[in-house]
């Protein structure tokens, strides 16, 4: 499993790491590491989405560990991969549900960011380690969000609690809590919207699910998970800062990492906000979540050759 996915995030990252592979090999065939050969690496950092505050942070190390030193493209690659492996490795953290049981998971983030979609990978995740587990659809406006939910519950062969069609949520979230609690169940996965566009709406909703849930259980949500599709880039920060004003998010899952040119925003959020990054998508199947590995996601970011 851990072959197949550093394969699958190599040839997944292939885009992001071309870009900054590609430009390290261009700026650095034979030269020393000077005051322009840095700029040049910060400006690369920054245009694959890194951030300006981890590139400075990075061009200050190398600067102080490097600067003048003759460097092969392939030297820099690996010191990068070093570099960036110590921002994540704080928050490269699998999920910890141990903290209660049933463990009440609320799944946040912007329409198609991969919420429904990831608790269908954990719900399946956690099946394959002998957890049982229970699915809410709590996006009761859209008859679409629910059936792809039962979709991805029959798949995984964990029971959804659908309401009906503009039901309350937080009213659904709290028998479903009723429930779970009697059948026993290990994980409660809530399933919310994304809509965005009514920002005031969105969050007025979420927090009352929060409450609800709380009425059944002090300590719960146990975790509050925020989704965010890697291919947006930077918009991803706006909407970490957006659904922290919301709830009390408490971990991300970064999905789409396949394909995505922008997988350098990874490192700008670890940077950001320190959130723990608990798993990242690397595809649409129920296998394609996968542990973050500061790592294995470093060297395949900028191409080094260990990993
Ligand atoms: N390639 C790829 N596609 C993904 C990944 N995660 C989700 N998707 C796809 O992204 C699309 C949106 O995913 P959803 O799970 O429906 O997103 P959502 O956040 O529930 O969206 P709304 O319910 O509209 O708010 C679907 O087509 C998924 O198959 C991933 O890691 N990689
Ligand atoms: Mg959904």
């Amino acid at each position: 499993m851990a072959l197949g996915f550093l394969t699958r995030l190599k040839s997944g990252l292939a885009r992001s790491t071309t870009k900054i592979s590609a430009g390290i090999t261009d700026a650095f065939t034979k030269r020393k590491l000077d005051d322009a050969a840095l700029e040049e690496l910060e400006e690369l950092l920054i245009a694959a989405d890194l951030g300006p505050a981890v590139a400075a942070r990075i061009i200050r190390s190398f600067r102080r560990t490097r600067f003048g030193q003759d460097a092969s493209p392939a030297e820099i690659r690996a010191a990068l991969a070093d570099e960036i492996a110590d921002i994540l490795a704080p928050i490269a953290k699998p999920l910890d549900i141990s903290a209660k049981k049933p463990f009440v998971v609320l799944m946040v983030g912007v329409n198609g960011t991969g919420k429904t979609t990831t608790i269908g990978k954990l719900a399946q995740f956690y099946r394959e380690q002998g957890r049982t587990s229970m699915l809410v659809a709590g996006d009761t406006f859209r008859a679409a969000a629910v059936e792809q939910l039962q979709v991805w519950g029959q798949r995984a062969s964990v029971p959804v609690i659908v309401g009906a069609a503009n039901a309350d949520p937080a009213g659904l979230a709290f028998d479903a809590m009723a429930r779970a609690e009697r059948d026993g169940a290990d994980l409660l996965f809530v399933d919310t919207a994304g809509r965005l566009h009514n920002k005031g709406a969105l969050m007025e909703e979420l927090r009352k699910v929060v409450r609800v849930i709380k009425k059944r259980d002090e300590s719960a949500p146990h975790a509050v998970l925020l989704t965010l599709d890697a291919t947006t880039g930077q918009n991803a920060l706006a909407q970490v800062r957006t659904f922290k004003e919301m709830v009390d998010v408490t971990g991300l899952i970064v999905t789409k990492l396949d394909g995505s040119a922008r997988a350098g925003i990874v490192v700008a959020l670890a940077e950001a906000f320190a959130l723990p990054v608990h798993a990242v998508g690397v595809g649409e199947q129920a296998a394609d979540l996968r542990a973050f590995d500061a790592t294995e996601f470093a060297s395949a970011l900028v191409g080094s050759g260990s990993a």
